[in-house]
């Protein structure tokens, strides 16, 4: 039997809640940024009325995730009627991201969005396994070491290129909020706990810079880093990632 979260008897309640604005969203996750900061952001980007669940006791709820891990987004329709659920942050995320109007004008820019969106993840997920993913210091030592000469200097040269292609006005794409813009933003912080400002700094790469500017003058994206979750999860991720 399949899990409630994939049962097909959903689809007429999930494509119709999938274009509304006014929902209410519930992000499922651990008290820090980790894998759910993306969605929080494109919530709080999209004006969203959401809140966050952090499971009190996650050993009970884990063998009822679908892959037996969170984040996962619980959406309920305006009158509360209606729910629907979507597991796995890049599944969240593009759900989210289209719902908000954060892909792109059409199928062309919808696919540099999710290109340089799917760049950009590919290389947090590295840095997960490699650095975060291993408690031995010896081999976090090199992971960093390996990071911070390879993949990370790779990923910043492409995307200040690409960056300063489109103007170096803050969006990879045209001059709208993306959800490319939004996972760069994210991974900027993890990014220079690695590297320091050796290759990540307002003077190194403006246009990558501008990215973070431009997020974080969003008044809706201001008001969600000003509230109380945010700086508790903030805190966290410091104690537990080594970046806020
Ligand atoms: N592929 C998943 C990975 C999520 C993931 O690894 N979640 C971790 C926390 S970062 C988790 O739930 N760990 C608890 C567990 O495995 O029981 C996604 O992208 O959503």
């Amino acid at each position: 039997m399949t899990h409630p979260y994939f049962d097909p008897a959903q689809a007429a309640v999930f494509n119709e809640l999938s274009t509304a604005r006014d929902s209410t969203f519930e992000v499922s996750y651990f008290g820090l940024h980790g894998f759910a900061g993306v969605t929080r952001t494109i919530l709080a980007a999209g004006g969203a009325n959401f809140k966050n669940y952090v499971p009190a006791d996650w050993a009970t709820e884990k063998p009822s995730a679908p892959f037996g891990v969170i984040p996962l987004l619980k959406e309920t329709s305006k009158d509360g009627s209606k729910t629907i659920h979507v597991a796995e942050s890049d599944a969240i995320e593009r759900y989210l991201a289209k719902k908000f109007g954060f892909t792109g004008a059409n199928a062309f820019e919808e696919t540099l969005v999710n290109t340089y969106a799917a760049h950009t993840t590919a290389l947090f997920q590295q840095c997960f396994l490699k650095y975060f993913g291993t408690k031995d210091e010896e081999v976090k030592a090199k992971a960093k070491a390996d990071m911070a000469s390879g993949s990370i200097p790779g990923w910043v040269n492409f995307h200040e290129k690409y960056l300063a292609a489109n103007g170096s006005n803050g969006h990879y794409v045209g001059d709208k909020t993306s959800l490319a813009d939004i996972k760069t933003y994210h991974i900027l912080g993890l990014l220079q706990s690695l590297t320091g400002e050796d290759l990540i700094s307002e003077s190194k790469t403006p246009a990558i810079w501008k990215v973070k500017t431009t997020l974080e003058s969003m008044p809706s994206v201001r008001a969600w880093r000003e509230t109380e979750d945010f700086k508790a999860f903030s805190e966290k991720n410091l104690n537990f990632l080594g970046y806020p």
